[in-house]
């Protein structure tokens, strides 16, 4: 690492020693599951730089914006709309929580029983190794679930500058209304935070932006119903992740070029696994970098993964912002309503996720899905029960997994994938 980085993380408060313990474990990680895989498409050398440089240059950046007056802002959930950040001259980046660190410690926080994100939230910032929580001006949290709602409450106690927005549970004119004043509440926090007011101009710029970011991952996902399919889920997992990370013009323009090259591989059939390679749709909890374990055991155990119901997948990204409205209320209007939509979990009822899966299972040519849901997440696990059912009485083969960020269980996880691949071969 160069002097530059050590000093940029030691100016932001991180422990260097615990997070070159962080960094070393992410590079192997990387090389082993990412590095090692074959057919992989050139344009994943883009992310693979950024994940080389994630608390590298990508910070830098970040830095240098807030020198500019610019400010950051961490979010722990697709319901915080990057729309109103960027529109107020702020950078909206999302908060690891995808590795087990400083679990001794966060124990003395919060229950045993808790969910692996949200322990891994307290991890990174009780054992000072994320940048990202370091340099941010504003955390938000929201009340989604119950785990992180009551977190959130502790959470304050270790950062002077948590913002928390209450989520609706109901998909009810109340449960809009609730929404919409939320957003008017954030856009006014985080206008006070920038010092810069939101217009129409801002707004629509910014929903353009957002849009296009998604619209690049609608065009990466629908290249993925090919067989052979062009891209490994692996790595649409991880363009998925750092949509999360990266400058959002950036990002659009690298995940286009990367279209491209899936849509030269298409017209000549060059996939990543060989044609009719057992397909696999996932459902479930999000994984946040750096959790690549289920996917990594489903893609060595013979099938491919071609999408993801999921936050840190097609829960978080589908539907774009309507761009039209001529006021700034019909535009937050908007991004209420695309928000609105979002179908995770903690919505009851939640008929809605269900349609969701059995549209994807069918759009992407899914042989079987596997729905993966963290220990002690109530809402995720609950729900995989009804969504068993429904996709058996359809005719479609379902795994249930309920695991956590350990790697102790691998074994026995990919046992029952493979046997569940073999099923669904026959
Ligand atoms: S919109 S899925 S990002 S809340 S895994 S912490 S639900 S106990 S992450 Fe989420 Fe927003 Fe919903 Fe998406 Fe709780 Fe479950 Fe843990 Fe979870």
């Amino acid at each position: 690492m160069s002097d530059d980085n050590t000093s940029m993380w030691k100016n932001l408060g991180l422990d260097l020693k615990a997070h070159d313990v962080l960094l070393g474990v992410l590079g192997q990680a990387y090389q082993d599951i990412y590095l090692s895989q074959e057919n992989r498409p050139r344009g994943m050398e883009y992310f693979d730089f950024v994940m080389s440089e994630i608390h590298g240059l990508r910070i830098k950046e970040l830095l240098d914006e807030k020198e500019k007056k610019r400010k950051i802002i961490g979010s722990y959930c697709v319901f915080v709309p990057e729309e109103i950040a960027l529109a107020a001259n702020a950078t909206l980046v999302g908060l690891c929580s995808g590795a087990d660190f400083a679990v001794e410690q966060v124990e003395k926080y919060l229950p045993r029983n808790t969910c692996s994100l949200i322990k891994s939230s307290f991890g990174f910032k009780l054992a000072k190794v994320c940048p990202y929580l370091e340099c941010a001006d504003m955390i938000v949290g929201e009340n989604t679930c119950d785990g992180k709602k009551k977190a959130y409450e502790t959470m304050g106690t270790l950062v002077d500058n948590l913002y928390v927005m209450d989520l609706p549970q109901m998909k009810s004119d109340n449960g809009r209304k609730l929404l919409r004043s939320e957003y008017d509440r954030f856009k006014s926090a985080v206008e006070e935070l920038t010092g810069v007011e939101i217009s129409v101009d801002s707004l629509k710029e910014a929903i353009r932006t957002v849009n296009e970011k998604r619209a690049a991952i609608h065009r990466l996902s629908q290249l993925r119903i090919a067989d052979p399919v062009p891209i490994s889920g692996l790595d649409a997992l991880l363009a998925n992740q750092v949509f999360f990370y990266d400058n959002p013009a950036r990002f659009t323009q690298s995940v286009n070029k990367i279209c491209d090259e899936l849509e030269e591989r298409i017209s000549k059939k060059k996939g990543v696994f060989p044609e009719k390679t057992p397909r696999i749709l996932f459902s479930g909890c999000p994984m946040a970098v750096p959790n690549w374990k289920l996917p990594w055991i489903v893609e060595t155990s013979g099938a491919v993964i071609v999408g993801e119901e999921s936050c840190v997948g097609e829960r978080g990204t589908r539907n774009l912002t309507d761009d039209s409205g001529k006021t700034v209320d019909a535009l937050m209007d908007a991004v209420a309503d695309r928000y609105f939509k979002i179908d995770c979990a903690i919505f009851t009822p939640n008929q809605d996720r269900r349609d969701h899966i059995l549209e994807m299972t069918r759009a992407y040519k899914a042989d079987g899905v596997i729905h993966y849901g963290l220990q002690f997440c109530q809402p995720y696990n609950m729900e995989s029960i009804p969504v068993e059912k429904l996709l058996e009485e359809e005719g479609i083969p379902c795994l249930r997994i309920e695991t956590d960020y350990g790697m102790e269980d691998v074994g026995q996880i990919k046992t029952r994938v493979e046997a569940f691949i073999e099923q669904i071969q026959d």
